[in-house]
Formats: structure tokens, sequence, C-alpha cells
């Protein structure tokens, strides 16, 4: 195996014997050998698109499949080896449309359809050559990784919004001609970095797309406190990012006795209206995702994930027995709830039944956090906002989205957080807000310290409020504002998140704890010169710079 897509990749270069995330050599290469066989489907599906015709089913099956293969998303080969399946048959049903429509060409063009050995032992050597290794220049494969990266993050929101009825073909379009470009040798790096970029502008787009489900879904979210305590009755802890997932296991668990919880992620759920109507919404347990393993075994309900970041349980883990996954997520002996039909519901009455049978949640916590502050309600908040730089109550903003991750060289975080002057505000979205949401950072003349916009995709807010602010201030430049972006990164999501930033030209943001692995030199030196990108130093060194 070889992999290096996340922040915590072995010693900083790459896994090659076992995920530090827990994924088995098995599992990285059946994700490699999708992840191949999806590039060739993408090849029929854009043949097909320039016909003019669009397949709904290739598309969901593309997003679905590159989502499951985002880091702690799914661990389970069985769910790999059927998805590999799947791909054998859209594409024969690509194959026949096109031969109906005079197209004989297009089975040759690309080596991965003419593959057709399905043993588990024929897949599990086939694997093995079309690795992220098989591409020999460093720089060609850093630049196609990149791609691959964004566009994963790219398939992670658009299932989101394609989860509430909200899609657009031009992203699905791009995601496969990604694919496809990534199997090219003819193009050069300049090519393949000006498609980096358009994927950067397609997540400006997919977060939009996604905003604007989630906000005419369930209205905009509002300044919430939200409760970190327990109450008395049995409860399920619902993670990952899916809203819909959350309607349905609301609407289901009413009036049955069974709280329902959010952990990590799913925080942000607690600030949308639609969801404050259901009194058995009890609050948030716990904290970022790679706490899971203490914070499961004293929340003594079940578990549900709609999405990553799942980690493996340890062997004495208590808490195994109570896990189920939906959606992208999967792990080998959790039970893992069907997709919905036509629209309807899943079926979450297996878990409820399983809450029913359980304690309360022990109480790790007490208290509240509060949060909201998407763009809707900061616009609300703008004269206040504005009054406040203009009289120099709030010197500097400080974009502190991303990930958290379990390294100890993340503490560096909260001690920036808490090292941070009281004349700053740190603008949040995405699971890095656990590093110090809970600290006692105060307010601005009644404007939190820490202004939580939502989930990583929410990242998107506080370009709407950067952009905003760019206007009110009449500058030309958003790079002019008062802003310093201090991002932590981990998964896939986080780079589409940074592509969609560089594209809306935001420049010198600085990236921790680490830079990508999957970087090479080269590459690096692009975002660099072109993009002001940079590392982290220590917490006293980058102070000095951000406010200098
Ligand atoms: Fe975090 Fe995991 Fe949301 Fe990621 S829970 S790390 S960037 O999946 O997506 O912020
Ligand atoms: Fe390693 Fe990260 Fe890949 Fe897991 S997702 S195998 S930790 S690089």
């Amino acid at each position: 195996m070889y992999c290096y897509q996340c922040q915590e990749t072995a010693a900083g270069k790459g896994c090659t014997v076992k995920g530090v995330c827990g994924k088995t050599e098995e599992v990285a290469n059946l994700q490699d050998l999708l992840m191949y066989l999806m590039k060739g489907v993408s090849h029929l599906s854009v043949r097909l698109r320039k016909k003019g015709e669009e397949m709904p089913e290739v598309n969901k099956f593309i997003t679905d499949g590159l989502f499951m293969t985002i880091t702690n998303a799914n661990f389970d080969k069985q769910r790999f080896v059927k998805k590999i399946e799947e791909a054998f048959r859209v594409c024969e049903k690509l194959k026949n449309r096109l031969a109906e429509l005079g197209v004989t060409d297009a089975l040759c063009n690309f080596k991965g359809l003419d593959w057709k050995d399905r043993t588990p032992e024929e897949m599990e050597e086939k694997a093995k050559s079309v690795g992220i290794l098989s591409t020999q220049n460093e720089d060609i494969r850093s630049l196609r990784e990149l791609l691959t990266y964004g566009i994963k993050g790219l398939a992670a929101y658009a299932e989101h919004a394609a989860n509430l009825g909200f899609e657009e073909t031009e992203i699905y379009a791009f995601m496969q001609e990604g694919l496809v470009a990534t199997t090219n040798d003819h193009l050069s790096a300049d090519e393949l970095t000006g498609l980096v970029l358009k994927c950067g502008s397609m997540g400006v787009k997919v977060m939009a797309l996604l905003d604007k489900a989630n906000t005419s879904t369930f209205g905009n979210p509002e300044i919430t406190k939200v409760n970190i305590g327990v109450r008395n009755n049995p409860a399920i802890l619902i993670s990952g990012h899916d809203l819909r997932d959350l309607q349905d296991l609301l609407e289901q668990t009413e009036g049955t006795g069974v709280d329902v919880y959010t952990h990590s992620e799913m925080l942000p759920a607690h600030y949308y209206p639609a969801f404050k109507k259901f009194s058995h919404f009890a609050g948030n347990y716990g904290n970022a995702w790679w706490k899971q393993t203490e914070e499961f075994e004293t929340f003594n309900g079940p578990i549900l994930f709609t999405t990553n970041c799942l980690v493996p349980p340890r062997s004495n883990a208590t808490y195994s027995d109570r896990v189920y996954t939906t959606g992208s997520a999967g792990f080998a002996g959790f039970p893992h709830i069907a997709n919905r039909v036509n629209g309807n519901p899943k079926d979450f009455s297996q878990i409820i039944e399983h809450a029913k049978k359980c304690k309360a949640p022990t109480e790790i916590e007490k208290g509240e956090i509060i949060g909201g502050f998407a763009h809707a309600q900061v616009f609300a908040l703008a004269d206040k906002v504005v009054d406040a730089v203009k009289s120099g109550a709030i010197r500097k903003f400080f974009v502190m989205a991303g990930c958290d991750g379990r390294m100890k060289n993340r503490e560096y975080y909260t001690q920036f957080a808490e090292k941070l002057p009281n004349d700053t505000v740190i603008l949040t979205a995405g699971c890095a807000k656990y590093r110090y949401n809970k600290l006692p950072l105060g307010d601005i003349g009644g404007i939190p310290r820490v202004l939580d916009a939502g989930q990583c995709n929410d990242s998107y807010s506080l370009v709407v409020i950067a952009l905003k602010l760019k206007e009110i201030f009449q500058l030309n430049d958003v790079n002019d504002l008062p802003i310093a972006y201090n991002i932590g990164w981990y998964e896939q999501k986080a780079v589409i998140v940074l592509l969609a930033l560089l594209s809306l030209g935001v420049k010198n943001i600085h990236l921790g704890t680490t830079l990508p692995a999957f970087l090479s030199p080269n590459v690096a030196k692009i975002l660099v010169e072109t993009f002001g990108i940079a590392g982290i130093g220590t917490v006293d060194e980058d102070l000095k710079l951000f406010l200098g």
C-alpha cells in the first residue's frame, strides 16, 4: 500500500504497511483499485456527456465512491469489493449506451476498462499496480494527487447537497473530467495546475450549493447556546456531517423517550432553526473526532456515523457493539443502515430499539458552548462588527478553520488561541474549533471572540463574510482586510476548502501542523511563490509574524 492523502501520514511521508488511521493494506489497495475504475467510468461518462446525455446513476456512483475513499470514512473491505463490482456494472451500461449512440472507440482509450477479472485474489493483484506510485514523475504525481484529493472533497460536499435534493451537473462533470485528466500522460504540469485551480473554483460552487441546500431546508443558522452536559434519558449519538440523516433520526426518535446528541462535526446542527423544534435534541457530547475512543465508552448508548471521521475501536473497547454506520461510512462488524430509496427516510428503527435498552449517557462535562455565526447571522450583526473594527476594538480576525487531529503538536492551536491578544477575534468552522471553543476567551462588546460558522464546508460562510467586509470597507483586494489565515488541515475536505480559498485570491494562508506530504518540492514551491502559502512555526514566532 501507499497512501499519503492525510496530514497524519506515517513519518510525514506515506503509510506503507498500515494506515496511521487504521486502514489495512487490503482496504488501501481496494481503494486504489476503486479509484482506478472510477477514472475508467469517468472516461466513458465524459464521452457520453459530449453526446448530450447524462446518466444520474453514474454521477451518484462516482460521488459516493470518492466519498468512501476519504480518510476515516470507510474501513470495510466488503463494501469496497461491492463498489468495485458496481463499477463494472455501471461501466457496461455506459459502454452499451455509447455503442447505441455509435461511439465504438471509447472502450479502448483507457486501459482500466480492459481489465475484467473480478475474483478477490485478482482484484488484490490488480490493485497493486494501479496505486499512487504508478505515476513515475514526482511533480506530475503530486499534481494528480492534489487534484484527486480536491475532487474527493468536492464529492463529499456534493453528496450532502444531493441528499437534500440539490445537484449541479457542472460539478459532476468537473469531477469526472478531473479524474480523467489524472490518467492523461500528455498533460503538462502547467495544465494540471490549471485544473487544480479550477477545482478550487468548483469548491466555491459546491460549498455555495451545500449552503443553499442546508439553509433553504433547515433555515439560516442563528446564535445558539448548546448544552454540553447530559439528561437522564437513553440516547443516540450522531456523528459525521450529514444533516438529512440527522433530520430522519430526529423525526423517528420523537416521542420514543430516546434523546439525540451530536458529536464532533454534527455540533453545528444545533444552530439551525429546523432542528431546534425537537425537544429531545439534547445537546453535544464530547469533542473532536479523535476523542471518540474515550467518549463513546461513557456515552452508553448507540452511535451513528453518517460520514468520517471514524476511528477503529481498540480491541478492549466496550462500545464496539453499539456503533452503526450509514452513507459513505463503514467498518467491518458495524451494522450499516441502508440508503434511502426514492427520497424516503432511512430506517433507523434498529438503532432506536437498541438505544431504549441502554443507560443514559454519563456526564463528562457541564455548561454551554456558543455558535451559529454563519453569514446571515454575522450580516445581522454587521453594524456592530464594523463599528468594532473602525473603533479599533477589533484589531484583527484570525480564520482558524479546518480540522483537528490526534497528534500532540495540535496543541499549537489551543496555545495560539490562548495567546491571541484580547482585541482579536477567531473565525472558525470545522472540527478545528474543539481546540479552543471551550476556552474562556470572552467577548468584545458582546461579540464572542470565537465565532463558529459551522462545519468544515461552512468555511464558505467565512469567505462570504470576508467578501462582505471587503465591500463595506470599499477595498479592492480581499487580502487588504485585517484577516489572517492560520488553518489546520487533516483530510481531503480541507484540501478543497484550501483550493477554494486560493481560487478566490486569498493569499498568505498558513497551513499546519505540517504541509501535505503529497506536495513535491516543486509543487510546494509553486504554491509558496504564487499564493504565499506557508507552514507554521512556534506560537510566539507566528503571533509576532501575524500581528507584526
Ligand atoms: Fe473534521 Fe473529520 Fe469536517 Fe474532516 S470530522 S476532519 S475536514 O472529516 O470534514 O472537519
Ligand atoms: Fe495513512 Fe492518512 Fe492514508 Fe490513513 S488516510 S493510510 S493515515 S495517509
